[in-house]
């Protein structure tokens, strides 16, 4: 079978980013073991143009064409399989990512045949077969199709989370490397947390569970990585860097003893990190940790179950900058709570001088109980169906905070930024690589710029 696998670009332009996507990378890897013929298109990387997914498609000629869809590219895969089906009725589309598994009926009524809830690796070839052989997917666990009679089934279950150590490794041919600064893996899946503002499967989704790999192989896949394509410096897509400090421990442990000459970057909570720690990380190569710090009120960071108070986050965020690591911060304004709980962050942000300070909006995701309850934190969502207003910010359409107005929002943006540039911020626009304090935000005319290295801005 010929398969494509196709990321849709994201639907608002600021948010377009160059990281490939490692979801699609593991099924593809799956299939061309199997002898599919695969390939995969990421409209990030590849630019704007919707024409090019299908000039791809006329080109490539696919059995198959599997979406990747998350909310912030929901809007854009609904046209994008609208239109595959219309010109393409033979073709078979199928999907899946957090937002199709949040809405899987949603996105067959766009024209997709089956959706695939949760991860891919354990059923893919067998929904490949079956689409293959025309032979129904009922069978299935965890999967939506529309059957013969036109009638949407879903199937019970879920597949289980991975047992990372036997997947195979990544196939990165599969990528139109040129088109990336960087590499990327993965040391773990899933987080055992529940921040209330947070999708992730295993956390707040379905409550069930972690996987994190022997960290010989994560170290392999690095080797793998430097030798065979030349890596000098890799992102890890995890959610939490191999969560727990004992696995960090012996990863950090064993990297330092086999010196790859490697950087690499990984987001962790900073109640994980503590001197010893933080000194291991630097011995390993770790270059820059990415916090999710949110808030700097109390209340707040309480409220969103971060789990974490300012005291532990503050000593986190110390012992990883002694230890001369780069630390770049995730803040969220609008999480529930006053006005003058909001303005806090200001100066826990002056307090704590991370060298990159990332400011963005709550967005209620679906997944979320802000999205599932809105009303019960003062949020209002007019059409919970309209996913274009949760690609961007502002608060006066379809999104609406009781305790946060848009003007609100606005003074309160640009208060930090004089704030901070006041203490020797730059704003991400103005920035030079040589900048040592930078901060972006919702205002900034490019507010993707998340994962930056000395020499370069990863982002289109
Ligand atoms: C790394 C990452 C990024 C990277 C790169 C993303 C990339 N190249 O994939 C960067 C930093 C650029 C990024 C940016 C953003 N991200 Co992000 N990101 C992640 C993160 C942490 C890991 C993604 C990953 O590699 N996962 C590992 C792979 C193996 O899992 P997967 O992609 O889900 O794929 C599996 C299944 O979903 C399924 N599957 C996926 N696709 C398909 C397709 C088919 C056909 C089938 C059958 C199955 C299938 O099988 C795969 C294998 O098991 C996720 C959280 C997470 N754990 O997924 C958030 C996440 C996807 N990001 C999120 C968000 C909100 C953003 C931003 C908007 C953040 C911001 N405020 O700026 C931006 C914009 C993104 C955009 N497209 O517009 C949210 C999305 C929420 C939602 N409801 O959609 C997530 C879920 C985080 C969260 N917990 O809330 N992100
Ligand atoms: S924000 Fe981070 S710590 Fe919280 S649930 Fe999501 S991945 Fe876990």
């Amino acid at each position: 079978m010929k398969v494509l696998f196709a990321v849709p670009r994201s639907y608002n332009p600021k948010q377009m980013y160059r990281e490939y996507p490692l979801g699609v990378g593991f099924l593809g890897t799956i299939l061309k073991r199997n002898g599919d013929a695969v390939r995969i298109f990421d409209q990030n990387a590849e630019g704007l143009s919707d024409a090019s997914l299908l000039r791809e498609v006329a080109e490539f000629e696919p059995d198959v064409v599997g979406f990747s869809i998350i909310t912030p590219n929901y809007p854009v895969a609904q046209q994008q399989i609208r239109e595959i089906r219309r010109r393409y009725p033979q073709t078979r589309i199928i999907a899946g990512g957090i937002h199709a598994t949040l809405f899987p009926e949603d996105v067959i009524a766009d024209g997709a045949d089956l959706v695939v809830l949760g991860e891919g690796e354990a059923i893919i070839e067998q929904v490949v077969a079956c689409l293959q052989s025309g032979a129904n997917p009922g069978t299935l666990p965890g999967v939506v199709f529309r059957d013969d009679t036109g009638a949407v089934t879903r199937t019970a279950g879920w597949s289980q989370i991975s047992a990372l150590d036997g997947l195979p490794i990544v196939d990165r041919s599969l990528y139109n490397l040129p088109r990336y600064t960087h590499h990327s893996m993965l040391a773990s899946r899933g987080c055992p947390h529940h921040c209330a503002f947070c999708c992730n499967y295993t956390g707040t989704v379905r409550n069930d569970g972690v996987a994190i790999r022997w960290h010989e192989k994560v170290l392999d896949e690095m080797q793998h990585l430097r030798d065979s394509f030349g890596a000098r410096e890799i992102f890890f897509a995890d959610d939490i860097f191999l969560l727990r400090k004992q696995d960090i421990r012996r990863f950090c442990e064993a990297g330092a003893a086999r010196n790859l000459g490697l950087r690499w970057i990984g987001q962790m909570r900073a109640d994980r990190v503590d001197n010893a720690i933080a000194a291991a990380l630097a011995q390993a190569g770790c270059q820059r940790i990415y916090f999710g710090v949110e808030s700097g009120s109390e209340k707040i960071l309480r409220d969103a179950r971060k789990g974490m108070t300012k005291a532990q986050i503050q000593k986190g965020i110390a012992a990883a900058l002694e230890a001369g690591l780069r630390v770049k911060t995730g803040w969220i304004y609008g999480l529930p709570g006053s006005l003058g709980d909001q303005y806090e962050s200001i100066e826990f942000m002056l307090q704590l001088r991370p060298h990159e300070i990332s400011i963005h909006q709550l967005i209620p995701f679906p997944g979320t109980i802000y999205y599932t309850q809105p009303e019960h934190f003062g949020i209002h969502i007019a059409n919970r169906k309209s996913f274009e207003s949760f690609c961007y910010g502002g608060l006066d359409g379809n999104i609406r905070f009781d305790y946060l107005s848009h003007t609100q929002l606005v003074d309160l943006l640009e208060a930090t930024g004089q704030a901070l540039e006041a203490a020797g911020y730059v704003n991400s626009d103005d920035a030079e690589p040589e900048s040592e304090y930078i901060y972006t935000t919702p205002l900034s005319r490019n507010s993707m710029n998340v994962f930056r290295s000395s020499a370069t801005v990863l982002s289109a």
